[in-house]
């Protein structure tokens, strides 16, 4: 049995908590699905000498505090979105877990703490908040707002918290950034680029912005067949034409549009309906094209309020800036892979990380593996247990060097 069995085990393993039977996972943000999974984690992080908390944010962290200075902190998220896989966040938190197990085989004691983490509702999904826990960590205030944000059950976030003893206004007790000097992070690419260049791992240079919003358009319900179509006011046909246009500005531009929820109300096969909702996904590789994107969406809406005589109106869901991996722990980690035999790709991440929110305050790196037919979200999420643990190994590789000797430098 190699030590890679254990990291497959543990992948395993976890496959028990929020599977249904078409096989897709769904671990929501405070569910008791991924209480139940952390609970489990939190078992093998203490198996594995660490100490562990549940932070007041819902992070799972468990500590190697050893040697002297700033920890290295390696992880991702246990919260998957509805009907999603099994390696996307989970892989990158016992990835670093298997990594304290390989340094304890080893004998290593680390010169500096070693910690690792599962980071609460990076997904976003429940209540339209992404990498709630990673930024209560780095120390970025929760909106007040939020705990009376509800789920599509009516649940609020306050009540959700609090079936896990935790509050809202507690959240920002669970930031410890300054006593972390790296973030590291290994996640499936969740896109097709590693395999369609037979390329064995992924080093992340960068993240794209990423911003979010609901729309609500109204309009007025009405007969099908008597209202002439000068005379419609019709929040669908709206919705559409904005949905069309803004997909055509993004193939044609620097950014990226998805509408990934669309629902109708008041209408009927015969009957125009009253009002459309749907989500907006903007994405781009800097502030500006994100901004760019922000504007043609809102340039619109503003038109469709004109032209169809609705009103519309958008809810601000999250937004977070591009991040750029650093420099140093970019070469170092392209090192490790390379030293272990793989072949590696600099990349940029068109998904959001939690790497994304600890690189505005610490150094933080991210390494790729190749997810098969670059699918992700999806109950189909597969990456080969070779190319997983080719990353493991560089992973540990770069991790030594950073603790060995080493003191709060990456
Ligand atoms: O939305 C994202 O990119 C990530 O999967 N949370
Ligand atoms: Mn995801
Ligand atoms: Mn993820």
């Amino acid at each position: 049995m190699t030590s890679d069995d254990t990291l497959q085990r543990d992948l395993a393993m976890l496959d028990q908590f929020g599977r249904a039977a078409d096989g897709a996972f769904c671990r929501l943000a405070w569910s008791p699905e991924l209480h139940t999974s952390l609970m489990w984690l939190a078992d093998r992080m203490s198996q594995a000498g660490l100490d562990v908390t549940l932070d007041p944010a819902g992070n799972l962290l468990g500590r190697w505090d050893t040697g002297s200075g700033t920890a290295v902190l390696m992880g991702s998220h246990f919260d998957t979105v509805e009907g999603g896989g099994r390696l996307d966040g989970a892989l990158g938190v016992l990835a670093g877990l298997e990594v304290v197990r390989r340094l304890r085989r080893d004998g290593i004691e680390p010169a500096r703490p070693v910690w690792v983490i599962a980071f609460m509702d990076e997904e976003g999904v429940r209540f339209g908040e992404a990498m709630m826990g990673s930024r209560a960590f780095v120390g970025e205030p929760m909106d007040p707002n939020l705990g009376a944000r509800t789920d599509a059950a009516g649940q609020s976030l306050a009540q959700a918290m609090a079936a896990w003893d935790r509050r809202p206004e507690r959240a920002h007790a669970a930031k410890r950034i300054g006593e972390v000097g790296a973030y590291l992070e290994l996640h499936i690419e969740q896109g097709p680029v590693l395999e369609a260049s037979d390329k064995d791992i992924g080093v992340v240079t960068g993240i794209v912005g990423l911003e979010a919003m609901r729309v609500t358009v109204e309009g007025q319900t009405n007969h099908a067949g008597t209202t002439p179509m000068p005379y419609r006011r019709d929040p669908v046909a709206a919705a559409a034409h904005v949905i069309s246009s803004l997909d055509d500005a993004a193939k044609t531009g620097e950014f990226l549009a998805t509408v990934g929820r669309l629902t109708a109300e008041g209408g009927g096969v015969n009957t125009i309906p009253r009002r459309c909702e749907f989500s907006v996904d903007l994405r781009a590789p800097t502030d500006d094209a994100l901004s760019g994107a922000r504007r043609k969406l809102d340039q619109l809406l503003d038109a469709i309020h004109r032209t169809h005589r609705v009103e519309c109106r958008t809810e601000a869901l999250y937004r977070m800036s591009p991040a750029k991996m650093s420099p140093a722990l970019v070469n170092s980690l392209e090192d490790a892979a390379q030293q272990v035999g793989a072949k590696t790709l600099r990349m940029a991440s068109g998904a959001g990380h939690d790497a994304m929110v600890l690189a505005q305050e610490i150094p933080t790196g991210m390494l790729f593996v190749p997810s098969r037919g670059g699918i992700s979200h999806a109950p189909d999420e597969h990456t080969d247990a070779r190319a997983i643990e080719l990353a493991v190994s560089a992973f540990d590789r770069a991790l030594r060097g950073m603790v060995q000797g080493a003191r709060s430098n990456p």
